[in-house]
Order: C-alpha cells, then structure tokens, then sequence
C-alpha cells in the first residue's frame, strides 16, 4: 500500500475556485476517474475524478475552501508501492490527467484580430471538449434572430457524467442554427452562424481579454479568403449534473446549468426547491424566475402563515433575513451589549439541515396527532428475549449478540401501518406539478439519530423484508456510522417513512418535521407506567407516546387517527399484523 496525495489539475483558467460538493469521505473506496468533489467558479462548475484507484485515507479539504491548480485534494492508499510517487504534481499521474480539464487553445494575436476585425457571417462550432464524444445537446439557449453578448451560453450539451455550457466567442445577431435539442455533437460540429459581429469587442483591452479566455483555432486560409471565418469556440465549460445518480444524497446538486446556478444565487433562491421545466427536468433560467414570481406574488401564503408559526432564531440563519418570504426582517442583536457572548459556527450537518427543515416546515401543511399505545407486553417479549440471548451467548451458543430495541419493532410496526395505509408511504409526484401520488411498493424507514455533529437520519431499507433482530443489527451498525460521521449517501437516502424516537431521553410528545418528500413522520417518546382504566379498575400499563406528523394535502385527520390507532393495536400485540 502507499499513500498518494491528489492534488487540483490544471484547470484551466479557474483559480482560487470554491469547493461546492465533496462526493467522498474518509474511509470510501474510490475507482479510477471516480469523481471526488465538485468545484464552482463563478461562470462554471466541474468535478475532480480520481486518477487511482483506492481507499480515502483523509479529505484535505471542506466545503467553500478555495482551491487552486496544485492544492491538495485529499491522500488516497492506493495498491502497490514503488510504482507510485507519495506525492504527485498536476502532471503527473496522481493527479486527474490533463485531459480531464477543460482543453486549452491558446490563440495565436494573428487569430484574434482577425476575430475582431472582421464583419462577415461567423460559423461556431463546437470546440475541443476533451474525451467527450457524442454529447447530447440538452439545451438550447438562443435562437434565430437572437442577438448574442461575448460570452454568452449558447447551448448546453451533457454527457453521462457532466454538463457543459458553450458560450458564444464573439458578439452578433443569429442567423441560422444549426443544432436542436436531443442532437449528439462532437468537436468541430457546426453550431450557428453569426450574421457578423455586431457588438464585435474592438479594444486592445477587451482583445486580451479574449486571448486569456477564448481559445480560438488558426484560421482557415481558404476560409479567411471568403467572408466566413471559422471560429472554435471557448473549451468548454463542464458543470457536474449529479441529480442523474440515484446514489446521490439528497444534498446533491439541483440539476442545472452554471448560469443558471449563478443567476438563483444573485436572487437568493434555492434551486433545491425548484422543479425544472427542461429536458430532463433540468432548471432553466425561466423556472427561477417564475419562482421568484410566485413567492412574490404571495402563492405561497400558506407557507408564509406557516412560516410565521415556525420562524426560529434557527430558521432565521437558515434562510437569511426572511426577505425573500416576504417577513419583517430578522432582529440582529448585538448579544455582547448584555453580556459576555461566544459565537460558534453551526456544523455543516446543521447548516444543511436546518435548510432542508425550514423548507420542510413552510412547504407541507403539516398537522400532528398525538396517541399512546400500550407495550406492556411487547417490552416484556423485548427484554425476555435480550436476556435469553445474553444467556445463550453466556453459555457459548451464540456468539453474536443482538440487542433487540424497541425502535426494532418500531420499525416492524409502522411497516404493517403503512401496508394496511398505503397513502402514508407516498410522495406527490413533483414532476406533474403534485397533482398524483406515488404509492411506494418498498418500504425503507428512516430514524433520525442524534450525533455530536448534528441531526441524521440513516435508512433501514427493505425493512418488511427484514427480521427484528436484523433490524436492530443494522439500526446499531448505522446509528455508530451517523456518530462516526461515516455514513455514505445511499445510506441516507431512499426512505419511504421515518422514525423519530426520543425514547431514550425523555419527554412525552413533540411535533416531529416531515422528511420531504415523504408525507408523514412518526416522533416516539419515553413510555411510562400509566394507570389505564380497564373497565373495572385502573392497570398499571406501560404507554408509549405517539405523536404522528402528517401532510394534509394528502392525508386526511381520520386516516391519521387510524393509523395511529392501529399503530398501537400492533404494538399491543403484534400477532395482528397476521391478520
Ligand atoms: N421509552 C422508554 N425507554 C426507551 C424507549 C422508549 N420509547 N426507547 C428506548 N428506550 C431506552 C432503551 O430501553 C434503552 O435503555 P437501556 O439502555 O436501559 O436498555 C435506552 O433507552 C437506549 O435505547 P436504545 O439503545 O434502544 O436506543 P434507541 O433505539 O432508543 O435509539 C437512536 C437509537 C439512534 C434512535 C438514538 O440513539 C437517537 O439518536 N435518538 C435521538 C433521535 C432524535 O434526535 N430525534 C429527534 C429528531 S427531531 O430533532
């Protein structure tokens, strides 16, 4: 084994670029050209592939550092020794190869005049996108007549791991274009033509600037010779559409273009909450503004009453001063005026949560119904059967030993719940604008488990497939994970349903936040013995507090309360679910 430092390739003319995403974390195993973090310069984003093969030893980086060409992405353990320097330079093989970075053409002064002086039609075409071979154009930004700035995105094109903007190398009104969407372009594909350069740059100043950025290929002397001069276009731009992969956690990157990225970030909108309209469901720069149009013209109201209800201290770091909602501005306080103050930064697990909390907390007309079932016997089962598999292990004839927990049968439970409730284990179908319910055929539950970092919620998947004692397993394994801040993604994600259990600490009921875009939550708090009316005369019952979060625009107050009550029905004896 030896330890391989990978470090930033040259990337062009990004420096000083903003780390955005980190798709690996200690402890992964990553595949050769297996990308490892994302990083956003202001016009484009592009991930950072693994040269090697191996195991993340440590991640030298954190979200919004900024990296340049050389800075030291992370150390990889790597099979085999001699074969592979400890530390590697851009160049060298540790390091993405330079292929994998945008391609640079440095254009010759010669070139660029000629761009500048001339006034004839202009033929753009798709430049030196490195390995990328048939891509497909997914977007179209301009179209005929257009008249197109320096610069400006042209169209974008994917591949199965990255997008691309194009943009334009020279000013001018479109006469004919030549793609469409759903075409495969490859390097040296004509795109449009320019009816000349109506805004063509003309200033030593603005030429330079094209040197530094425009790479533009010889011109052509036959070429040169008629009014047509053929112009490659800048290398290409990749930005990472992540939302493909169905591994990805749900913090992934929205799905769209770097403009358009840009563009929500200068009006402080969250594309996390915007459903696309382009190819795809890609967010085009018409979406973000039609959201910014409805939340300013007050059709989220709902929302905003709701808004109003949960606004936090928290919520207000979150989402900034509440501007963009429409609130009065959040009190900013000078704490040290009444005494001594510490600030402390919130963990990233905080920061993304508390987003994704508030979001949840103003978007779904959230009720919760509050309910007790009585564990009496289900507890005595659970403690019976941990104390015989502690006697079995004692005397050798198990040697894995299994602590059943209550969450197990929790888990158990609501599975039957949701069989016999179908609704409750659906989302609305964000691609038809939540006007149909996707009913879940699996059933993969959720629990939030309270780590030094913050908030989690890793999934048991499949859990009707699965017995109580796998299930505890495997809750033990990814509870230490979620401490351990080694949880993966697809360990995160998926969930149907979810658990919320504050049992082990205390309390009687709360009011849990829906996991969008699941529709309902259940929170569980620390049973107690209660005296229970038997119709004769009081009992000493263990009850266990229920207190059921639900999503009114699909569920209904009576099918809550079923729920609920069967809920407790099972957990007063699970030899219902048989029937
Ligand atoms: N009532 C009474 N006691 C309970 C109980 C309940 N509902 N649930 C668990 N307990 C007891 C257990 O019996 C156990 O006691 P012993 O140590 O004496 O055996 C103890 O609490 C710990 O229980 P456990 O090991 O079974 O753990 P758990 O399944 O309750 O919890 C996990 C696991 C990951 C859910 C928990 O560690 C956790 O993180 N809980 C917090 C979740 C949270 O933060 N929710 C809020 C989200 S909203 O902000």
């Amino acid at each position: 084994m030896a330890l391989l430092e990978i470090v930033v390739p040259d990337i062009g003319d990004f420096e000083e670029v903003a780390v955005i995403e980190l798709l690996v974390k200690p402890g992964d195993s990553v595949k050769a050209e297996q990308s490892l973090l994302t990083v956003e310069s202001d016009k484009a984003s592009m991930e950072i592939p693994s040269s090697h093969a191996g195991v993340v030893k440590s991640l030298k980086v954190a979200l919004g550092d900024k990296v340049s060409k050389g800075s030291l992405v992370l150390l990889l353990e790597v099979a085999g020794d001699a074969a592979v320097p400890a530390s590697a330079e851009p160049a060298a093989p540790a390091v993405i190869e330079q292929k994998e970075a945008p391609a640079q053409v440095t254009p010759t002064p010669a070139a660029i005049s000629s761009v500048v002086s001339s006034s004839g039609p202009v033929e753009l075409r798709v430049p030196d996108i490195g390995d990328f071979k048939d891509v497909t154009v997914i977007e179209v930004m301009v179209k005929v007549g257009d008249s197109i700035k320096l610069e400006q995105s042209l169209i974008t094109v994917e591949s199965d791991k990255a997008s691309m903007e194009i943009p334009a190398s020279a000013a001018g009104v479109i006469k004919e274009l030549k793609v469409k969407l759903g075409d495969k372009v490859n390097i040296g594909d004509l795109l449009a033509v320019l009816a000349g350069f109506a805004q063509a740059p003309a200033t030593p100043a603005i030429a330079a600037d094209l040197a530094s950025k425009v790479p533009v290929a010889p011109v052509n002397q036959a070429q040169a010779a008629t009014d047509s001069v053929v112009i490659q276009l800048p290398a290409a731009v990749a930005s990472t559409v992540p939302a493909h992969n169905p591994t990805v956690a749900p913090l992934g990157l929205p799905h769209a273009s770097p403009s358009v990225r840009k563009f929500a970030r200068e009006l402080g909108v969250p594309l996390a909450e915007i459903k696309g309209s382009g190819h795809k469901g890609r967010i085009t720069d018409l979406d973000v503004q039609s959201f910014t149009r409805s939340v300013m013209s007050g059709a989220v109201q709902t929302a905003l009453i709701a808004a109003q209800q949960a606004a936090k201290p928290a919520a207000a770091t979150q989402a900034g001063d509440g501007a963009a909602l429409g609130l009065i501005p959040w009190p900013k306080v000078d704490f040290a005026k009444f005494g001594p103050i510490e600030r402390k930064e919130l963990s990233r697990i905080k920061k993304i949560s508390g987003a994704n909390l508030l979001r949840n907390a103003i978007m779904i007309p959230a009720v919760t119904n509050h309910d007790d079932a009585d564990i009496t016997d289900l507890e005595a089962f659970r403690v019976s059967t941990n104390l015989e598999n502690e006697k079995s292990a004692k005397s050798g004839n198990n040697t894995s030993v299994v602590k059943v927990t209550m969450l197990a049968f929790l888990i158990k439970a609501c599975v039957a719940a949701l069989k016999k409730y179908p609704e409750f284990n659906s989302s609305l179908d964000a691609e038809s604008d939540n006007s149909a319910l996707i009913y879940k055929q699996y059933y993969h539950i959720g629990f939030a488990a309270d780590t030094p970092n913050g908030l989690m919620v890793p999934v048991i998947k499949d859990a009707d497939k699965k017995g109580i004692f796998q299930i505890s397993t495997e809750m033990g394994e990814l509870a230490k994970k979620a401490r351990d801040g080694k949880l993966s993604p697809t360990e995160m994600s998926g969930a149907s349903f979810t658990i919320s259990s504050l049992g082990g600490i205390g309390g009687r009921y709360f009011t849990p936040i829906i996991n969008a875009p699941e529709v309902s939550i259940l929170g569980v708090c620390k049973s107690t013995i209660e005296p229970i009316w038997d119709g004769k005369a009081f009992q000493p019952r263990l009850m266990l507090p229920l207190s059921l979060t639900w999503d009114h625009r699909v569920i209904d107050g009576a099918a809550a309360a079923r729920f609920n009550v069967y809920l407790g029905q099972i957990l007063g004896d699970f030899r219902r679910v048989l029937l």
